[in-house]
């Protein structure tokens, strides 16, 4: 018998929405095969090469519905201001009421699938249980390789209603009556009119972000969306490093990095904890603890490839999810644009239409994904289980920049990390629909995820930086600068390294910086660029700061923290003023 707070939330579900039949999500490899058989027999999934990709699916999503949709998601408390100004937000009495007549009987004819899955290895103190509701069988499978579920998870949870609830159903993936609502208040997540990543696998951004920073405000920890990576020495001692980008730009490549041959010959390695969330903690030791809720990678497919993303690539070569990406017919695989520089002769578009190669659009959706399970990465770090985390050295921010943004700086405290964080702007992406290329103020990658005003989640990094006796030291980078003609300057992706050592050797007081009025800058010289073709000088014009742009960048700045509102905190805006004075010096 379930826990009787789980069978009243199906049973009142089930009442709402009149599915066929309820199916609850065991756990058992015998009930996935043949859901993943049902799948295939009614045209949701396509089973790809059996030899070449053993286990491995495709999925095509409603041509309207292909990424997170922003603005409608809604933060519904019971006070508006508690929602913020950044955020969307609905009275949740009138939001339910909406749902209400959405969900209304809109599982006719099909089965409702309790999912129950743990966020963190099952039975852990920091973990946390959620059940998905759902009438997709994608959203289950997806689930599954995304996150632990099954019967254990159900036992764990014993007969406590400590857990998050989510509803998802796809209704009639009407983008006009699509929300991805959440309810802080009530632990609740209700989800409809999308089958999209996103926006249905609660797990992810729904629960261990926007819940997830709801509770972590509450209970002291922070919920942050960063890939966490551990850097092994030739001497075996392994650091560890959680960054936060903005989405499509760049943690999942940061995080399954292989490191360049310069550093490979002398024995270093790197270790892939998490590419997307991070749940942190203060130990008892006074340091900063991360750890991965999460158990597979829902990563960008374009893009990767043989050379710059090799452990996913071979991480996505078995039981894996492609979704959006274009099917090769030749030999019934896949491609992306960015996977080989020729493209196969014969494909089917995302779309589900034969690609005609001439007629300029993509093959695959740029936002078109892979969903593989963690166990399958080649540099998956041995702490990965580790409920504990791991302990943080550094703390880096960044986004995406064509200007303005120097490769790496570092900030001169914990204060000034956080207004370094909290400053962070980025070019949009396919990531999330709508313009893609347009700058905009993105703190600490949370813009979209942050399920709270955002003046508070500022106050809270604050807080927590009074209670950490060894903080992280902060900083910030950009992968992204380009050149006049448009091309990126930095190589990026393994020779991104070069830039974590300088920062890793900061941590230890090992290398010397100089003083500039954004923070600390790298001597040129101690950007390693031996074995690359771009020489001191390069690093010097990635390094450099424009003062002039920058006093417009801080008017930016301005403009954006009155927009949240008054509950941004004041230290903030006294950072705001010494980097203003700094510039003008
Ligand atoms: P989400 O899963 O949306 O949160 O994205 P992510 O932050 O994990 O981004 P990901 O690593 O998937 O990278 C997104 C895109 O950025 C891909 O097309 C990559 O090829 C590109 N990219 C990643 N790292 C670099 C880099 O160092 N330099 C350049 N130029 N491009 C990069
Ligand atoms: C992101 O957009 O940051 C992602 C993909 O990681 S999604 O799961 O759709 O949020
Ligand atoms: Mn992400």
């Amino acid at each position: 018998m379930a826990n009787k707070y789980v069978q009243k939330f199906v049973d009142d579900a089930a009442a709402l929405c009149s599915p066929d039949k309820i199916v609850w999500i065991t756990g058992e490899e015998e009930q996935l095969e043949a859901l993943r058989r049902e799948a295939c027999a009614t045209g949701e999934m396509e089973l790809l090469n059996q030899e070449k990709l053993p286990g491995c699916y495709l999925h095509r999503t409603a041509p309207n519905d292909v990424a997170r949709v922003e603005h409608r998601t809604l933060i519904c408390t019971s006070k508006k201001e508690d929602a913020g100004n950044i955020n969307n937000w609905m009275d949740p009495k009138e939001c339910y009421k909406m749902l209400g007549e959405i969900y209304k009987d809109s599982m006719k004819g099909r089965t409702m699938y309790v999912i129950p899955y743990s966020m963190g290895v099952i039975g852990s103190k920091f973990s946390k249980i959620g059940i998905e509701l759902t009438d997709s069988i994608y959203v289950v499978l997806n689930m599954d390789i995304m996150t632990r579920v099954g019967n254990k998870v159900l036992e764990a949870l014993g007969d406590s209603p400590d857990y998050v609830k989510g509803l998802h159903g796809k209704v009639n993936v009407d983008e006009e009556k699509r929300y991805i609502c959440h309810f802080p208040e009530d632990n609740t997540i209700c989800s409809v009119n999308s089958a999209y990543g996103g926006n249905v696998l609660l797990g992810k951004k729904c629960f261990a972000l926007r819940i997830a920073s709801y509770q972590g405000k509450q209970e002291g920890w922070m919920a942050e969306h960063m890939l966490i990576l551990g850097i092994e020495n030739p001497e075996g001692e392994v650091k560890y490093i959680a960054a936060a980008f903005p989405s499509a730009c760049g943690k999942t490549n940061l995080a399954m990095l292989i490191p360049p041959e310069i550093y490979k010959k002398k024995g270093y390695k790197v270790w892939c904890v998490g590419d997307d969330i991070a749940w942190i903690r203060v130990g008892e030791d006074g340091r900063l603890w991360a750890m991965n809720p999460e158990n597979g990678f829902f990563g960008v497919a374009p893009g990767t490839n043989e050379k710059s993303n090799p452990n996913a690539l071979y991480t996505t070569l078995k039981d894996t999810i492609f979704t959006n990406v274009a099917h090769n017919t030749d030999d019934n695989t896949v491609w992306w644009e960015g996977l080989t520089k020729e493209k196969p002769a014969n494909m089917i578009d995302w779309k589900g239409n034969p690609y005609n190669a001439e007629s300029g659009e993509k093959a695959a959706h740029p936002n078109s994904r892979f969903t593989a399970r963690a166990k399958n990465c080649p540099c998956l770090s041995p702490e990965f289980e580790n409920p504990q985390g791991v302990p943080l050295s550094a703390i880096v921010f960044g986004g995406r920049r064509a200007k303005t943004a120097p490769l790496v700086y570092e900030s001169t405290s914990w204060q000034n990390g956080v207004f370094v964080g909290s400053i962070m702007a980025s070019e949009t992406t396919a990531a999330a629909s709508g313009a893609v290329g347009v700058v905009r103020r993105d703190p600490m990658a949370m813009r979209p995820f942050t399920g709270y005003d955002m003046g508070d989640y500022f106050a809270h990094w604050l807080e927590m930086g009074k209670k950490i006796k060894n903080p992280p030291k902060i900083f910030n980078v950009n992968w992204f600068r380009l050149d006049d003609e448009g091309h990126f300057i930095w190589p990026g992706f393994g020779d991104n390294m070069r830039v974590l050592l300088w920062i890793l050797a900061r941590c230890e007081g090992k290398v010397d910086a100089v003083e500039s009025p954004i923070g600390f800058l790298p001597n040129a010289e101690d950007i390693n660029v031996e074995g690359l073709d771009i020489t001191v000088d390069t690093i010097k014009e990635l390094l450099d700061i424009d003062k002039e742009v920058w006093l417009e960048e801080a008017e930016g700045i301005k403009d954006f923290y009155a927009q949240i509102g008054e509950r941004v905190p004041a230290e903030l805006y006294a950072e705001l003023d010494t980097l203003i004075a700094n510039l003008k010096k």
